[in-house]
């Protein structure tokens, strides 16, 4: 059945998640597609995406990259495929349950029924909604989104978030061979090409919960290009011509 809404879902060694989180999505009321954009993970991913994709044939579809070239690339690679296929609605959500695929629908009826260009899952809204993560990872997390809100005067309180619906023509106006960053700071910079453009930003709020299964590819290194990259993003938009394209 056809879809107007692709749900993108990176991988990397999410083998004990990744047929229940297929299996999730496909099982809400509202019909969308998955593309599982995997970075050949060893503990073999993408081999389960292919045996599911018999039972799934017309709407799971995956593309396999040849390593671990980090989330934004994946992203982007997710980005071009997705526009190439026509979707009107185009989403950014991990494998690993700590975005809930419920709220896709939310987030799919803010984008569909507000007039609204980019909605933002968000754990940030009103307090701290994060149920397990450890203390140290929510005080980075809201400290990160405090430094982006001073440094790119952007109104959103939850800037690092990787739960997204985009509308097409956003992703449409953003030359994604632009963009550099990989971890965070993707993130990051999504949301403030989109804001730079003037398109409509909206938070809806979502309860985010650490997961259960698996282990976490964040790394020190995607701390520090977050850290520098928002600052130097910042610096390029003010210098940029030409709307920082
Ligand atoms: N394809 C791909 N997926 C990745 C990479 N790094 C992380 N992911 C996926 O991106 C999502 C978020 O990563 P995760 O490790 O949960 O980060 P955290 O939630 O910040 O701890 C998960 O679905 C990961 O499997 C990568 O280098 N390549
Ligand atoms: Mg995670």
């Amino acid at each position: 059945m056809n879809s107007d809404s692709l749900v993108i879902i990176p991988t990397y060694n999410e083998i004990e998640n990744i047929d229940l989180i297929i299996d999730a999505v496909f099982q809400l009321d509202k019909k969308f597609h998955i593309l599982i954009v995997d970075d050949n993970s060893p503990d073999k991913t993408a081999d389960k995406v292919q045996e599911l994709q018999h039972k799934y044939s017309q709407e799971l579809f995956l593309e396999v990259r040849k390593e671990k070239s980090g989330l934004g690339t994946a992203y982007i690679h997710g980005f071009k495929w997705a526009l190439s296929h026509n979707y009107d609605y185009i989403f950014e959500m991990d494998a690993d349950f700590s975005h809930n695929p419920i709220d896709l629908i939310r987030l799919y009826e803010a984008c569909k029924l507000d007039d609204v260009d980019v909605a933002i899952g968000s754990r940030y809204v009103k307090g701290v909604n994060v149920v397990n993560w450890p203390l140290n990872r929510v005080l980075l997390s809201y400290g990160a989104s405090f430094y982006v809100k001073l440094i790119t005067g952007m109104k959103v309180h939850d800037p690092t978030s990787g739960f997204i619906c985009y509308k097409r023509k956003v992703i449409e106006s953003i030359n994604l061979d632009k963009i550099r960053f990989v971890g965070y700071a993707f993130q990051v910079e999504m949301k403030f090409r989109a804001h730079l453009r003037k398109f409509i930003l909206k938070e809806v709020p979502i309860i985010f919960t650490d997961r259960i299964r698996g282990v976490s590819k964040m790394n020190g290194k995607i701390i520090s290009e977050a850290v520098y990259g928002v600052l130097a993003m910042k610096f390029r938009s003010i210098f940029s011509k030409n709307k920082f394209d």
